[in-house]
């Protein structure tokens, strides 16, 4: 078995390992649920090797979307206590154990990839899921918009958590009488690579506004604490909204008012540029201030069909500081930590969409984040992310969406596919 063997296996079997039965949590002990992103990627890594359970994995995650909509960024199917906060926090209200905000909808761009390997197969699963996701996409329109930019309402919304993106956000909150309370993840991964007992107060606070209110979307944007436009989101809904509508051309769907989206969340991508940075940056739409980060969210901008010349100079500037792809901030930011989190360390799914996005828009460097991605996970293994600087792996271990990165997109099996 040659060594690229040895890893694809390896990939698999982590899958398959992190199989609850319908669903991937994203690694025991540290998250022991079905969460949103990490879903959708897994399904792209199932595909690989089982079709049926790639469909399987994006149906388990929408028969938690909510009346309103929302497809929410955890599903507690089962109960564990090795986390927090669980549904006894959150109080979400659909119609299964959740959360309350959602995630980067990447659930579209990968059911276009799941359905492109095999259509006979994917067109009936694919026309069940169709309407849920347009419905999911309407709910971003109606209640996470500014200016056309797609706004998060707290920060594991935006799916990294503690980003310097929301930090002018959360010092604005002021975390009275958040109360006492038990972190679990610092039991199963060493506290300088999580967020800190600062941000996870304010975290929780802003969780605890949520339930207070219902989750009532109208109520919760009155006096609102913290809503950013992020790009994150913003680039990532509008390519979902593109693969939404291929998607729906193919099952014969009237369209237009998905390809309306589409120009409203194009000419939202623009007011995320920041001049004095030259760079896609977040806005905190309560404050007023741009967050100044030139973050892996920065370079999805590709992923959403949107080229700037300035880009591709920030691109070059950053890639010439790690050797492994793109870290969630530039080295050269004060605020680098390059073990912390998205504070730094380089994650395998960024990589993907930002591989992908270069990729498709003829440029180079697309493929050469492809196999320094290969690298990364040959040389270092599945974990949840990595310090830039060296590689040297962080977080959880054995992790699904890095498993399904490598399946998917980075092995050497696929080079050239
Ligand atoms: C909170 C599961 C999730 C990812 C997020 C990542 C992290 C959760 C946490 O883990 O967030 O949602 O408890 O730290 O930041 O992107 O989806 O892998």
């Amino acid at each position: 078995m040659t060594s690229t063997d040895m890893r694809d296996e390896e990939a698999r079997a982590i899958l398959k390992r992190n199989d609850k039965g319908g669903y991937t949590i994203p690694t025991s002990g540290l998250y022991p649920y079905q969460w949103n992103w990490d879903s959708a990627f897994a399904a792209v890594g199932f595909a690989e090797f089982d079709i049926d359970r790639a469909w399987a994995e994006i149906e388990t995650l929408f028969s938690g979307q909510w009346d309103n909509g929302m497809v929410p960024h955890i599903l507690f199917h089962v109960p564990d206590e090795g986390y927090f906060p669980n549904h006894d926090v959150w109080q979400g209200t659909g119609p299964i154990p959740s959360s309350g905000i959602s995630q980067p909808p990447v659930a579209a761009t990968m059911a276009r990839m799941v359905l492109e390997k095999d259509t006979t197969v994917g067109r009936d699963r694919v026309a069940e899921l169709y309407p849920k996701m347009v419905a999911w996409h309407r709910w971003f329109m109606d209640w996470r918009l500014d200016q056309g930019a797609v706004c998060v309402t707290h920060p594991w919304e935006a799916g990294r958590d503690n980003a310097p993106d929301w930090d002018e956000a959360m010092a604005a909150i002021t975390p009275e009488g958040v109360g006492d309370y038990t972190r679990r993840d610092t039991t199963h991964v060493d506290s300088s690579m999580r967020p800190t007992k600062y941000d996870y107060d304010r975290y929780i606070w802003l969780v605890q506004r949520g339930a207070r209110l219902g989750w009532d979307e109208a109520t919760m944007l009155q006096n609102t604490p913290f809503r950013v436009a992020d790009p994150t989101m913003t680039f990532i809904l509008l390519r979902a909204t593109r693969d939404l509508i291929v998607i729906g051309e193919i099952l014969g769907a009237d369209v237009r008012e998905l390809q309306g989206w589409a120009e409203t969340l194009q000419a939202g991508a623009q007011t995320l540029w920041n001049p004095a940075l030259g760079c896609f940056d977040s806005r905190d739409v309560v404050g007023g201030s741009w967050s100044g980060s030139i973050s892996n969210a920065s370079f999805l901008c590709w992923y959403a069909g949107i080229d700037h010349p300035d880009m591709r100079a920030r691109l070059a500037e950053v890639l010439a500081l790690c050797k492994y792809g793109v870290p969630s901030l530039t080295p050269d930011d004060t605020r680098f930590d390059g073990k912390r989190y998205w504070r730094g360390p380089v994650w395998g799914m960024m990589n993907l969409m930002i591989g992908t996005g270069l990729s498709e828009m003829g440029l180079a460097q697309g493929d050469a984040l492809r196999r320094s991605t290969a690298d990364l996970i040959a040389e270092h293994g599945f974990a949840e992310y990595f310090d830039p600087r060296d590689g040297s792996p962080a977080g959880g271990s054995t992790f699904t969406w890095t498993a399904a990165v490598w399946l998917a997109w980075a092995s050497p099996t696929n080079q050239g596919a």
